[in-house]
Order: C-alpha cells, then sequence, then structure tokens
C-alpha cells in the first residue's frame, strides 16, 4: 500500500518496498528554518535545535521536569530535536519533541509513555532515532509521574486516554513532511504497558495513524487493571497484618510454584513457557501444628490462593483475571508490600471518585464497579472490532512476558480472544494483520529469568547489530513493507543480562495459541530444542 504524495519535492517514486534513504544536506540551517517557520496556532515552537551524534543532553535544562527521572540522553545519530508545546483544549495542551535524523530512511514513528505518566520516554526517542525512523514522543497531557493532574480536568484526561499522541502523530507527521519536503513512507508505533494500551486506541480508533504497531504489556481494560492493581492491599492487609507475607515467604511460595508447574514444559530451567498450564496449589505449604519453619499460616494460604484467583464484580461478571504465577518474586516489592499502589490511588482519586482524600485502604469492589462505568475518556481501550486497521492494510504486533508482575500476563490473551469473537475470526483468519506472542520470562516490558531482550527498547537491544528476527521492531518493517510475517519472536538472555559477557541462552517465543514445549530438554538452552505446539 503506497501514500498519495502530496508534497512537490517528492522523488522518484516506485511500488518498490526498498526505501531510498534521504539525507538533508545542511541539517543546522533546516532545523534552524523549520524553528521558526513551523507555527500554528495550536503548535508553539519551544526551541529546534540541530543536535549531533554522542551529544549529551542535559534535560532539565530544557523543558523536561526532573520528576520524571530522565536527567539526561545521549543522542545516537546527527538530528534536528524540535520541541513544542501544542494545545489540546482550552484548558490541556501537550509537550510534544519531533527527533528527525539527518539519514532518514523515510520512515515515521510515534513513541508512547508509561504508568501515569506525563514523561517524554527520550530512551525510546533515542533508540528508534537510531534506526533512521523520524521519531515524536510527548508528554501524555500532563508533567511528571503521578495523576493528581487529572483532577477537575477531563481534558487532561482525554489526553491521556488518547488525545496526546493522537496530537502528536498529526503534528509529527506535518512536521516531518515540512522538514524533509516530502512525505513519509510509512508510520509505526512502539510502546509497552500504558504505551501498549496507546498503540491498542490506535488500532481500535485512529486506524490512519500507523501502518504498523507494536505493543506490549497492553494496559487494556485499563479502570478494571486499576481496580485490580488496588484489590492485593485488600487481600494482603498491611505489613502488620496475619494475612500479609514478606518477601522470604513469596520466595517459599515461588519455589512451591516451581516445583509444581516449571517441568510441565518439558524442562525445569525456573521458567514458565506457559504459566496459564499452572493450576498453582498454595495448600501444599500449609504449616501443620507448631510448625512454622518453611511452610504458612492458614491465613498466609489464603491470600496467595485469592492472589492467584481471578477477580469478580459485584455483580458476578470478571474484573480481571488472575495474576499469573511465576512473577512472585517481583509482585512481592509492588504489590504485596502492604502498602497502597499509587497508579490505582491517582486514579481513583483524581478520575474516578475526584476525591482527593480518598484512601486506598478505603477501595472495595463498588469503587471497582464505578471506575468500570464511569471509564473516562474511553479509556478501557478494550473494543474488539479492529476491522478498519485491518482494511486498511495495518499490521499489528502484541506481546506481554509471562512474568509480568504488574500486568498478568493472562489478560493478552483475554483481549485476543475478545477480538476473535468480536471479528468471527478464527487465528488463522486474524494472522493476516494481528499477532500475538507471549515472551516466556519477560517481566513487566523488559527484565527476568528469560529471553527477554527481543529488541522493544534500548534497554532490550543491548546488541543492535542483530538481524530482525531477533529486533521485534525491525521485525514488523519486514511484515508491513515486505509481507513478511513472523512466526516466531527470537529473545535473547545475555549472561547477567550484559551483552559483554555473552548469550546464556536463546529462545524462541510462540505466537499465540501456541506454547513452547521442549522436546530435547537435555539442549534446553538452544532454540533447537523448543517445538511450538497447541
Ligand atoms: C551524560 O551526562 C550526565 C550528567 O549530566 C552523566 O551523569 C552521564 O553519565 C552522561 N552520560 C554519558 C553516556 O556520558
Ligand atoms: C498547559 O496546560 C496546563 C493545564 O491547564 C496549564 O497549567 C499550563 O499553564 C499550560 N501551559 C502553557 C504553556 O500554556
Ligand atoms: C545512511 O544510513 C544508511 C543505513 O540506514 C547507511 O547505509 C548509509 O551509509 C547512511 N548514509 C550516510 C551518509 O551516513
Ligand atoms: C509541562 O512543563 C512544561 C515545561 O515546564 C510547561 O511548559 C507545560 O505547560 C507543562 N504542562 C502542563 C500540562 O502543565
Ligand atoms: C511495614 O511498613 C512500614 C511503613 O508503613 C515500614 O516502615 C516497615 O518497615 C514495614 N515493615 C516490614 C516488616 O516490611
Ligand atoms: C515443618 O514444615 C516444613 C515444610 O513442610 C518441613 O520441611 C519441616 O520438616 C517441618 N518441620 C517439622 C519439625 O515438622
Ligand atoms: C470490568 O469489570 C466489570 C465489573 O466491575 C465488568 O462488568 C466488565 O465486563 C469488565 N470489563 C472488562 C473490559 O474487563
Ligand atoms: C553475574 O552476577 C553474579 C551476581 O551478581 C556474580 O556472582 C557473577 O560473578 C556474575 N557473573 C559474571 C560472569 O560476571
Ligand atoms: C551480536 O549480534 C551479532 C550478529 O548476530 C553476533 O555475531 C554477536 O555475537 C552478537 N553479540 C552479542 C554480545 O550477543
Ligand atoms: C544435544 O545436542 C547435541 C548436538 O549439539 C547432540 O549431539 C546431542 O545428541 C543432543 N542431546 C540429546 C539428548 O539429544
Ligand atoms: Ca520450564
Amino acid at each position: 500500500m503506497l501514500k498519495m504524495y502530496s508534497s512537490a519535492f517528492v522523488p522518484l517514486l516506485c511500488a518498490s518496498t526498498t526505501l531510498a534513504q534521504h539525507i538533508v544536506s545542511d541539517p543546522a540551517s533546516a532545523c534552524e528554518a523549520i524553528g521558526s517557520t513551523f507555527q500554528s496556532e495550536d503548535v508553539k515552537i519551544n526551541f529546534a535545535h540541530y543536535v549531533p551524534a554522542g551529544t549529551n543532553l542535559t534535560l532539565e535544562q530544557d523543558d523536561n521536569l526532573a520528576t520524571c527521572d530522565r536527567p539526561s540522553q545521549v543522542v545516537p545519530v546527527d538530528l534536528c530535536r524540535v520541541a513544542m508545546l501544542v494545545t489540546t483544549s482550552s484548558i490541556s495542551n501537550i509537550t510534544l519533541e519531533a527527533w528527525l535524523p539527518t539519514n532518514w530512511t523515510g520512515r515515521f514513528l510515534s513513541t508512547g509513555n508509561g504508568g501515569m505518566s506525563g514523561c517524554i520516554q527520550y530512551e525510546d526517542l533515542a533508540y528508534t532515532a537510531s534506526f533512521g525512523f523520524a521519531t515524536v514522543g510527548a508528554n501524555n497531557g500532563h508533567n511528571g509521574t503521578r495523576g493528581t493532574a487529572f483532577y477537575q480536568n477531563s481534558e487532561i484526561v482525554a489526553d491521556f486516554a488518547w488525545r496526546s499522541m493522537h496530537t502528536g502523530v498529526v503534528v509529527g507527521k506535518e512536521l516531518t513532511q515540512a522538514y524533509y519536503q516530502r512525505d513519509y513512507s510509512k508510520s509505526y508505533y512502539l510502546g509497552c504497558s500504558t504505551g501498549g494500551k496507546q498503540g491498542f486506541k490506535s488500532a481500535q480508533d485512529f486506524p490512519d495513524d500507523f501502518d504498523g504497531i507494536v505493543a506490549g504489556a497492553p494496559a487494556v481494560a485499563f479502570n478494571n487493571l486499576s481496580s485490580w492493581s488496588g484489590h492485593f492491599l485488600q487481600i494482603t492487609g498491611s505489613n502488620t497484618s496475619a494475612t500479609w507475607l514478606d518477601p522470604a515467604e513469596w520466595a517459599l511460595v515461588h519455589q512451591d510454584i516451581l516445583t509444581q508447574c516449571d517441568g510441565l514444559d518439558g524442562v525445569v530451567d525456573g521458567i514458565l513457557e506457559d504459566p496459564d498450564l499452572c493450576t498453582y496449589r498454595p495448600q501444599n505449604l500449609q504449616c501443620s501444628p507448631g510448625n512454622s519453619t518453611n511452610c504458612l499460616s492458614s491465613a498466609k494460604v489464603n491470600t496467595v490462593a485469592q492472589v492467584f484467583a481471578p477477580y469478580y464484580g459485584v455483580d458476578g461478571s470478571l474484573i480481571f483475571p488472575r495474576m499469573q504465577p511465576g512473577s512472585e518474586l517481583s509482585a512481592a516489592l509492588i504489590y504485596y508490600t502492604g502498602q497502597p499502589f499509587s497508579y490505582t490511588m491517582d486514579w481513583f482519586r483524581y478520575a474516578i471518585l475526584e476525591d482527593p482524600t480518598w484512601e486506598a485502604t478505603d477501595f472495595t469492589v463498588q469503587d471497582a464497579a464505578i471506575a468500570a462505568a464511569k471509564d473516562p475518556a474511553g479509556i478501557a481501550t478494550w473494543k474488539g472490532d479492529l476491522s478498519a486497521y485491518k482494511n486498511k492494510g495495518g499490521k499489528l504486533l502484541h506481546y506481554h512476558g509471562q512474568a509480568d508482575p504488574i500486568i498478568t500476563s493472562e489478560n493478552s490473551p483475554r483481549y485476543y480472544d475478545n477480538v476473535v469473537t468480536t471479528m468471527g475470526m478464527p487465528s488463522s483468519d486474524l494472522d493476516s494483520f494481528y499477532r500475538f506472542f507471549r515472551i516466556s520470562g519477560m517481566g513487566h516490558c523488559s527484565g527476568g529469568v528469560g529471553a527477554w531482550q527481543i529488541g522493544q527498547t534500548t534497554l532490550g537491544a543491548a546488541n543492535t547489530t542483530l538481524d530482525a528476527q531477533h529486533n521485534i521492531l525491525l521485525r514488523m518493517i519486514d511484515w508491513v513493507e515486505n509481507g513478511d510475517a513472523p512466526e516466531t519472536v527470537t529473545g535473547v538472555k545475555y549472561v547477567n543480562d550484559t551483552a559483554s559477557l555473552g548469550v546464556s541462552f536463546v529462545r524462541q517465543h510462540c505466537k499465540y495459541p501456541l506454547r513452547n514445549q521442549c522436546i530435547d530438554p537435555d539442549n534446553y538452552t538452544k532454540p533447537e530444542a523448543w517445538s511450538c505446539v497447541l
């Protein structure tokens, strides 16, 4: 599918999928020029700087906020950095940046956000610019990592739910065309978590924004996710309660989960390839009378059972699936601390109940129903009809770590299956435009005991020289531009997560609904020892 070019400066066009590289001949002057000419009523240019490769930007000195914990960023290639303030309503605006490489592949890309933020993800701008994308990132309508700005400002909530990213794409594409004096060839998206949700929002409601969307660990069913995140405090109680487990006790649970379930995939390697197969039974750890060593009290066994049970609403409907087994070492430090979870607190205080005095300890299942019914600015992002995106030729690559301690990996197949039934398309049909990969042993977007480095971010791509099969973003380009769809996603685990120490193992992650089964346990560190089975 070729876009219609509108600029008078269009180079030779052909149907070839090989894209012509375009090199800006005098980037410093071009950058200065765009800074003074690209203005409109809604778009104010804060600055446009030509930045040579290797520059270490000090971010507090311009328009980033210290609460975003991104003090500096090294710029990987020569580029024009344009910082803008874009008005989205009379009471809201976004801070938007475009990084326009001097050596441009002709491709456009938008990055996303994370959690409740509020933060331009400069590391993602750097990562995608390094591949020659003209790339944009916005602050999602507010500054910092908390949700206080949502209070009594539904326009800022709308920016957070969808408008910041869509606006950034619209403005970013215009700016790209104006800077390079030609249209982009294809448009891409890369994001995880809240960023994964932003990718699905585009596929559902803004099908023209992208040709290829890479969306990880999506925070879809957003209101219910916030409720589920909050319900763990109800289950565990505070850290003085008899129901609360300390991290050492969760380590005991983790070991017991491995004992019960690690071998289900054919090899005991500390990784659950498919945690959905694990029907964990914590009663195994019940203490006998008079013994409290390496076992759990009845109250704690009940806590563990509830953590690994689906969460149901007042009307008996499912709010959110269970936490998947395997994530408990990390989740013990996030959800099971006996402390409020800040995202839940902010979403309920400022966007749902609009009561700044509300405490997370007040959360009840009735609040979950209120949140689901209110669904501010359509943030749930649960529509199963992706036909507009499919019909325009868009491709969607979805991944989720199977040891995610923040968004249970079981929510992703639930969404995928929602698309199956809504569109009436079995996987064999969905494969034409939507593929979902389960990444074993990956935590929330990155990290973990598995082969989690799949090229999803700077962090996930220690080795950027790897071929497209090892890099999910490059793999998406292959699918969109060459029709070469991925059957597996290849991940790498480095020794101590450090590329310079060498490869620990490589694993091919399977396309849902297939799962990985080890067929050669003696050689399980080799990709050939595994097979994708139903
Ligand atoms: C970039 O500068 C910051 C200080 O502003 C420093 O802490 C950081 O190490 C520098 N990064 C590199 C790669 O030099
Ligand atoms: C952006 O919007 C916020 C919230 O309404 C406001 O406080 C801020 O002053 C605005 N920024 C600019 C530069 O207008
Ligand atoms: C531009 O980038 C391409 C690869 O993306 C590379 O092959 C080419 O040599 C680069 N050109 C210049 C002048 O750096
Ligand atoms: C975010 O911070 C920038 C820089 O201080 C400011 O111009 C902008 O108005 C802030 N945005 C909001 C929504 O407050
Ligand atoms: C329990 O939580 C309090 C904060 O409320 C903290 O100061 C204390 O260290 C915690 N105790 C344990 C055992 O984690
Ligand atoms: C206490 O229970 C643990 C876990 O079941 C067991 O390993 C240990 O042998 C028991 N100790 C005694 C004294 O019964
Ligand atoms: C959200 O939870 C409500 C119950 O509070 C349920 O009726 C609804 O179906 C859930 N929505 C999604 C997308 O899971
Ligand atoms: C990997 O990390 C562990 C723990 O930090 C350390 O003991 C070990 O020596 C490291 N291995 C290498 C090869 O650096
Ligand atoms: C990086 O990738 C290249 C090409 O596949 C490979 O030869 C090299 O060994 C890799 N390096 C590391 C540290 O993984
Ligand atoms: C493991 O792989 C090696 C080759 O790398 C092969 O010789 C050996 O037979 C394999 N082990 C088993 C049990 O198949
Ligand atoms: Ca295993």
